[in-house]
């Protein structure tokens, strides 16, 4: 008899035991919808952005800082300008100024606009009025005295040639090769060298800058809160150029009048910011929000997963604006090879990431 009750109350413990557990997890799951549904701010895509964040929980990513392609999904927003926290990164007279600021957003957490440059050296200038160096061709250029950045050891070495509306940071196999050295105007462009070997994954860091921080926006064409534009061209000695075939994807989108102008897409497993297409009528100044997505640590590493970035979008010289550009047209028959790329909003997409891997030489 003894023995039965003993067992009996054993097992009313364990069904107790067992039903505080299901409630947890019940709980957990409540506190992780709740958190999702705050980071959608998609309202037409709510089901599909729902979807891939909830795949994100399951990697344990649900507001991840760190890791992978759900923090593209995420978004959080500012208002207003930001506080510069740098006034100049360089000194160069005939140009804007290359300013940093900061900005808070609603949750209380803080974001460098519209970058916060990465420590690494500065790339070989082709024209850059900064330092004066000019050439007027290529031919000009003792490849010779440009440094190869060693990436892997028995590596090819590559030259490439970068022209940056406004600014870019580049790295090979996950490994540093260079930035722009004029974040923001007068407009330059660059050579580099590295030493690198098949597969070679190019990421590059690219950046439309602003004047007012935060905001997106520059003093142009007549109007102090001008969005400004970007592009940006690579071409590599081995054949790899920018074009259509790179993925691309934005991290900070501004100037929007509202939030509800950036949606979220997701299309045949490509999650793509949507914001609107500027047509010269940008209707705020200075209360702008913007769009910030968390960027991982690791976006310009090897095994980055860039599988839900969108293919890059190509411009014509006349859409970028760089017929008039000497930094370009120096150097146009070179750049020509390649096809200026950006995420699809070449106006409001102020910082993104472009991803290329090539198993050989083009
Ligand atoms: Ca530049
Ligand atoms: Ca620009
Ligand atoms: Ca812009």
């Amino acid at each position: 008899m003894k023995q039965t009750k003993m067992m009996f109350m054993l097992l009313v413990l364990m069904m107790v035991v067992l039903s505080a557990c299901g409630n947890n997890q019940d709980a957990e799951d409540v506190n992780e919808q709740e958190e999702t549904q705050e980071d959608i701010t998609n309202e037409t895509d709510t089901e599909e952005n729902t979807e891939e964040t909830e795949q994100g929980s399951d990697e344990g990513e649900t507001n991840g800082n760190t890791s992978g392609s759900h923090t593209a999904n995420t978004v959080v927003f500012s208002q207003g300008e930001g506080t510069v926290i740098n006034p100049g990164i360089i000194e160069c007279k005939g140009g804007r100024v290359s300013a940093v600021g900061e900005v808070t957003e609603e949750d209380g957490s803080t974001w460098t606009v519209p970058t916060s440059p990465a420590d690494m050296e500065t790339a070989s200038d082709l024209l850059n009025q900064c330092t004066d160096v000019q050439f007027n061709s290529i031919d000009e250029l003792d490849l010779d005295s440009i440094p190869v950045v060693e990436i892997d050891e028995d590596g090819e070495i590559i030259t490439g040639y970068i022209f940056a509306d406004n600014y870019f940071e580049l790295y090979v196999n996950g490994e540093p090769v260079a930035k722009d050295a004029v974040p923001f105007t007068p407009f330059n462009s660059h050579v580099v060298r590295f030493k690198a070997s098949y597969p070679m994954t190019y990421a590059i860091k690219a950046v439309d800058w602003e004047e007012n921080v935060g905001l997106g926006t520059e003093s142009n064409k007549g109007s102090d809160y001008h969005p400004g534009d970007a592009g940006i061209v690579a071409v590599f000695s081995d054949g790899t150029v920018t074009n259509g075939s790179w993925l691309a994807q934005s991290y900070y989108i501004s100037p929007l009048a509202a939030k509800e102008d950036l949606t979220i897409q997701e299309k045949d497993g490509k999650i793509i910011h949507t914001s609107p297409d500027y047509r010269g009528d940008v209707t705020c100044t200075t209360d702008c929000y913007a769009a910030h997505f968390e960027l991982s640590d690791n976006w310009y590493g090897v095994d980055f997963d860039d599988s839900t970035f969108p293919n890059a979008v190509t411009y014509t010289t006349g859409q970028i604006g760089v017929d008039n550009k000497n930094s370009y047209t120096n150097f146009s028959e070179t750049f020509g090879q390649g096809e200026f790329v950006w995420t699809q909003n070449l106006v409001y997409d102020n910082v993104i990431i472009l991803r290329h891997t090539v198993n050989q030489p083009q």
